[in-house]
């Protein structure tokens, strides 16, 4: 695996690229096209591994996660499931991995290039910006091989596209193209293939502009909404807003309006 920091160029090795093709943008790619990014326990640590150097790398402000070929992810490793049976789908150490990768406290913008399906979906939906191409496709056909979601999938797809669409797509295992994933709401914006990586960079760069030391509690914020009743969650809102004046960039950019001049954060 090669290290992330000052890394212009991608190395072609690993289960996950990572560059830098913007300042303060992280880019990693899943890179196992031959088994369209299919996600082995192998994939998700080095996934898992860039993501812990970002977290405490000032210098990355957003992470944009594509796939190498025509896949995002064709979700959990099947072959595996296959030979190890449920201690593949159990394993301690993949739903560990899994779980931290949930807890990137930093901005993750998905850049989906063609399927996203099953623990590939799930992977997507954990980001906190789905950016699709027209051609990709998304789906759960976990059902269609005697399985169901399992990382997350039947929790967070009724929250991005309401029960009876998620009960639709994980009871029939049907794909869905990009424009009726925007429509449903599942990605925030359905582009043209040769637009999606200059459109999640663009994005990306844009959040990685603002405090470092600030976005990761408006993530937190949104996901408490999916994660508490509306009341607890507001109390997390002000309790957050609380936190975060203690963030020397939190007076940085009040003063910065008052003084009418852009901010300077310091990420602190
Ligand atoms: N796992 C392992 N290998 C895969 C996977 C996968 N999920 N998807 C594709 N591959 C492999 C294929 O086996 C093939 O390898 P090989 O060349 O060695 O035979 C290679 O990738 C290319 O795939 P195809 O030849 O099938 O490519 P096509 O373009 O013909 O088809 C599809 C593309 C439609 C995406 C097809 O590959 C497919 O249907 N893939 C499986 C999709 C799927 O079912 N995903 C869900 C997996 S289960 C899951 O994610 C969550 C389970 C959690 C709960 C489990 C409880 C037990």
């Amino acid at each position: 695996m090669q290290n992330i920091r000052g890394t212009a160029d991608i190395v072609d090795q690993g289960l996950v690229l990572a560059n830098v093709p913007v300042s303060g943008v992280l880019l990693l790619t899943l890179n196992r096209p031959a088994k369209l990014n299919a996600l082995s326990k192998q994939l998700l640590a080095e996934l898992l591994a860039h993501l812990n150097n970002a977290a405490t790398d000032d210098a990355v402000g957003c992470v944009v996660l594509t796939g190498h070929g025509k896949s995002f992810a064709a979700g959990a490793d099947i072959t595996d499931m296959l030979e190890r049976g449920v201690d593949s789908y159990a394993d301690p150490e993949r739903i560990s991995v899994w779980t931290q990768i949930e807890r990137f406290p930093k901005p993750i913008i998905a850049a989906v290039n063609g399927y996203a399906l099953g623990g590939g979906l799930e992977l997507a939906l954990l980001c906190d910006i789905v950016l699709a191409a027209k051609g990709a496709q998304f789906g759960t056909p976990e059902i269609k091989i005697g399985s169901f979601p399992g990382d997350g999938g039947t929790q967070r797809l009724p929250r991005a596209v309401g029960k009876s669409f998620a009960m639709q797509m994980i009871l029939t295992g049907m794909m869905i193209d990009a424009d009726l994933a925007e429509r449903k709401g599942l990605v925030s914006e359905a582009v043209d293939a040769e637009t999606l990586l200059p459109r999640a960079l663009e994005l990306a760069s844009a959040i990685a502009t603002m405090s470092v030391a600030i976005t990761p509690f408006a993530k937190r914020a949104v996901n408490a909404a999916f994660e508490m009743p509306l009341e607890q969650g507001i109390r997390h809102e002000r309790k957050l807003n609380i936190e975060a004046f203690a963030k020397e960039d939190r007076m940085e950019g009040l003063r910065s309006f008052k003084e009418k001049r852009p901010p300077n954060f310091k990420g602190r």
